[in-house]
């Protein structure tokens, strides 16, 4: 069974190859206490055994030479210490997808710092004051940099973690390769990917390899964490055989464990934290089933048995901290954030840097999305907040397409879903919208400084769908 996810025929031709770059300074010794983090050109076996005959491995980009990039770990309370360097012929930076960080090191060029040359470096401090699954990925030219293969995950633990026996963390992913194996670069960019459901990839991985086989031992209890770092694919994971429940989605722990009985949706940049026994005699698989077919997406066989269990907890007692602060709605500030465009969208005009241009004129700029008329609100903020006031955000998807909205600095609670109480309430930091849904959602602005709101889907908000804020 292979791990292709549509049988449609990708796009041919690979486009201006990537040369070779020399760092300038081999001598960029990580400054004491720094862990170096490097980004660079590697190739990487995405494709295994389904590689076609003489094809190579797939040249991507990559943190310290590996996709994803290293497991970068640490307990609440600790500071983490990154020295980036960059070895790309791009800028790029980093970004700590879902921390409650300082806005100085949250990694977005132009608002937070400024872009790290090729050839640079930019050391990253910050406390890590939540647990939770995270992860860091650029945060220039996202689209491009992040579908090349710039992405690791950061665990950051409890201080008293749920016991279990395994932690297994899967990275999911699609790429769009062409015929021999390469990506698809030519793709990069393509405003029909980004005016539709952004730039889907034909080939699915789950750390860095096409259906991983993780042996577990009967009645072993895991915590399985799953992050999704396509671009744009939302996938639906049943973890249903597995007999798991969800603890925490997004980093952060839901009031109470729910059964997984329904599929698992990961839109881009969203994780789950789950648990489930190993059961005896059966080998197990995580499917995917977003496309209407099963695909596998990792494979659980049986290797032998514990030994005597102590007595444990049931799943479902099993709880993962909450700790973003509860929104005060009655005293609640209320945005209406207006998501327009994209294909079948009706948009007719919006603004640019003040200037009122027509769609057509927008997609000569590569831009196709706007958030209440304008595209990219970058300088026109959305909104400033008192520190500590309770902003409630509207999201009106006024378009064909689900988008998956991602505030930095903050997680939201999700309230409602086309004004309904929603099913999935709780905190998380990027929440998906239907076509033409509704979602409300509400936080505490309480970490200084300017931050971004925007869509997941990386070609969309290379496409306009950004916006910014401020907490004074
Ligand atoms: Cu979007």
């Amino acid at each position: 069974m292979s791990t292709w996810l549509s049988r449609r025929a990708v796009l041919a031709g690979l486009g201006a190859g990537v040369s070779a770059c020399v760092l300038p300074s081999a001598a960029r010794a990580a400054a004491a206490g720094f862990r170096p983090l490097k980004a660079a050109l590697a190739t990487a076996d995405l494709l295994g055994s389904a590689k076609p005959d003489g094809a190579r491995e797939t040249a991507v980009w990559a943190y310290d030479g590996s996709v994803p990039g290293p497991l970068l770990r640490a307990r609440t309370g600790e500071r983490l210490r990154v020295r980036f360097e960059n070895a790309l012929e791009q800028e790029s930076s980093v970004h700590w997808h879902g921390i409650r960080i300082d806005n100085a090191m949250d990694g977005v060029p132009g608002m937070t710092q400024q872009p790290v040359p090729p050839g640079g470096a930019f050391d990253y401090d910050f406390a890590l004051a939540h647990p939770g699954t995270y992860w860091y990925h650029p945060h220039i030219r996202s689209a491009e940099q992040v579908a090349r293969g710039l992405h690791g995950v950061l665990i950051v633990d409890e201080t008293e973690p749920p016991q279990v026996d395994r932690d297994v963390l899967l990275v999911i992913d699609d790429w769009r390769l062409a015929p021999d194996g390469q990506l698809d670069a030519a793709s990069f960019g393509n405003l029909h990917d980004a005016a539709h459901g952004g730039r889907l990839g034909n080939w699915m991985t789950v750390n860095g390899t096409s259906q991983p086989e993780i042996g577990l031992r009967a009645g072993e209890r895991v915590r399985l964490r799953l992050v999704n770092v396509a671009n744009a694919r939302i996938f639906e994971l049943d973890a249903a055989p597995l007999g798991a429940w969800v603890a925490a989605l997004d980093g952060h722990g839901l009031n109470r464990s729910v059964p997984a009985t329904d599929p698992v949706l990961l839109g881009p940049g969203q994780r789950a934290d789950l648990f489930f026994d190993m059961p005896a005699g059966a080998d197990l698989t995580l499917d995917d089933v977003s496309t209407g077919e099963r695909i596998v997406a990792a494979r659980f066989p049986v290797q032998g048995q514990t030994g005597d269990l102590p007595p444990r907890p049931p799943l479902e007692a099993l709880a993962l901290p909450r700790f973003a602060p509860e929104p005060d709605l009655a005293s609640a500030r209320r945005i209406e954030l207006l998501m327009q465009g994209g294909a079948m969208g009706g948009l007719a005009s919006a603004k640019l840097d003040g200037e009122e241009l027509a769609l057509r004129d927008l997609a000569q700029k590569g831009f196709v999305w706007a958030f209440n008329g304008n595209v990219g609100h970058m300088h026109d903020r959305l909104f400033e907040a008192r520190r500590g006031e309770t902003m409630a955000i509207e999201f009106v998807n006024d378009t064909s397409w689900p988008h998956a909205m991602h505030l930095h600095g903050h997680h939201f609670k999700v309230l409602t879903r086309d004004g309904k109480p929603a099913p999935d309430a709780g905190f998380r930091d990027t929440v998906l919208t239907g076509p033409q849904q509704r979602v409300g959602v509400a936080f505490v602005a309480d970490n200084p400084g300017d931050w971004m709101l925007h869509c997941h889907m990386l070609e969309h908000q290379g496409a306009g769908m950004t916006a910014s804020f401020r907490v004074a």
